[in-house]
């Protein structure tokens, strides 16, 4: 079957996450993706957080899967002269190096585009050009508390929160791919390739756009009313945190089931939905809630909202999470398990949806991964493992025209 990208050749000229994450979502979708790495060390991701000695670490394995592994110094003019020509015969420049640094090996965009005017040159920063950060070498945190992420996250009596998603990382090589395949038309359009560039912070920001939303709303109203804070508490000028409540306007809240005390992970997420307030007051044992004025409306259940939550925590006591969920899920009310990285490493469902797959190295064997999270009709993701270090070193530069001489050689300037 064929591939979307199946065609276009990508240089990944990046390391650590952000960069990586935008890369091998190309290469699910087809594309011929080579990774540029420092000859001798590689991604530094290779060896961060190793689990199992001398091979490579989990961390560069879960981001790097189907690529090639090219090593070139390209402080080197023989690293050099690779890459132009490696310009020169591709469609996709990816890069996330501190800022200046591709400018400082001599591969400014003008230089490019002077190589080959119909490459794209994708690049991730921490901050976007000509803001007042735009010099900071920015890890996947400084992005989630310069975006918005963290000073709304959490609980409001606790410090601003980081969260476990990678907001700053993953979620900007998202952004990054959105940005790239959108140039890719473009330059059917026009022949001509241009420069993508998303900053770490913007891609946090448009995820907290409705943090942005409520920032607006209570300059002008003085109260967020979805918040836990209303209407008990006070509000300041400033959004604050809101703990678990849904930002939807619906109100919910994560609730204790059965085994909290010893499992961290005993709760799902509840959602009271305006529409379903019938069938939720009957899925609780509490159908008189539905007649009853101090509770038949969304306005009349706003100030008694956490002494509902607490009723429906003792409804949930004799009751674990999933049991729980079974019973809600006849009632068609929105809920969810909280579910642990156990529970998801093993979920069944995941399996069965490629979304978490199983994948056999050649060094370390078999490891868990995520699978391609965009799922397509026309084709199919199969996830290969990781590159090692320069595996396809010869291999790309053979492609590239270079002889078993001229190949020895560049290896032996790389040595020195
Ligand atoms: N051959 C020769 N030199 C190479 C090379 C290669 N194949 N690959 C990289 N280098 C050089 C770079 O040119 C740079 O040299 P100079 O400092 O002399 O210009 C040097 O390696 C270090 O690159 P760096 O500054 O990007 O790396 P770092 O580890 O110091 O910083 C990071 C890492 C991520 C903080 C920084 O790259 C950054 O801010 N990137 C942009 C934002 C980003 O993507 N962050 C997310 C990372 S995911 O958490």
């Amino acid at each position: 079957m064929s591939k979307p990208l199946d065609g276009i050749k990508i240089i990944d000229f990046t390391h650590v996450q952000a960069g990586p994450s935008c890369a091998q979502q190309l290469a699910w979708f087809g594309a011929d993706v080579i990774k540029v790495e420092r000859p001798g060390s590689g991604d530094a991701t290779r060896t961060s957080l190793r689990d199992i000695p001398d091979a490579d670490a989990l961390y560069f394995t879960m981001l790097n899967s189907n690529k090639r592994s090219l090593t070139l110094d390209t402080k080197k003019a023989e690293g050099k002269e690779v890459l132009e020509k490696l310009i020169r015969q591709s469609d996709i420049m990816i890069e996330n190096f501190a800022p200046g640094a591709l400018d400082r090996m001599g591969f400014t965009w003008e230089y490019i585009q002077s190589l080959n005017p119909r490459l794209i040159l994708a690049s991730v920063k921490g901050f976007s050009d000509g803001h007042f950060y735009e010099d900071l070498k920015v890890y996947d945190n400084v992005a989630q508390a310069a975006g918005g992420a963290a000073t709304t996250t959490g609980f409001w009596d606790g410090p601003p929160t980081i969260s476990g998603a990678a907001l700053g990382d993953s979620n900007t090589g998202m952004h990054l791919a959105i940005g790239i395949l959108a140039a890719l038309q473009h330059r059917h359009l026009t022949g001509l390739g241009q420069k993508v560039a998303v900053s770490m912070q913007d891609a946090v920001l448009n995820l907290c756009r409705v943090k942005l939303r409520d920032q607006q709303r209570l300059e002008r109203t003085g109260v967020l009313e979805e918040y836990p804070q209303y209407p008990h508490g006070t509000f300041t000028d400033v959004v604050p945190r809101g703990g678990n409540a849904g930002g939807g306007g619906q109100p919910g809240w994560i609730l204790k089931c059965k085994g909290w005390e010893n499992d961290p992970n005993a709760y799902i997420y509840f959602t009271i939905q305006g529409t379903a307030w019938e069938a939720t007051a009957r899925a609780i044992g509490k159908p008189e809630w539905v007649t009853d004025p101090a509770y038949a409306t969304a306005k009349a259940r706003q100030d008694k909202i956490f002494d509902i939550f607490a009723y429906i925590e003792t409804w949930l006591a004799d009751k674990d999470k999933f049991e729980a969920i079974e019973i809600l899920r006849k009632f068609d009310i929105p809920c969810g398990p909280v579910l642990s990285m156990k529970e998801i490493a093993y979920d069944e469902s995941l399996r069965r949806s490629k979304s978490i797959v199983e994948v056999d190295h050649k060094v370390r064997g078999k490891y868990l991964t995520v699978g391609s999270p965009i799922k397509m009709s026309g084709a199919t993701v199969e996830i290969t493992p990781s590159p090692l270090l320069g595996e396809h070193t010869d291999e790309v530069l053979a492609e590239l025209g270079y002889n078993a001489t001229q190949i020895a050689a560049i290896h032996s300037a790389a040595a020195v």
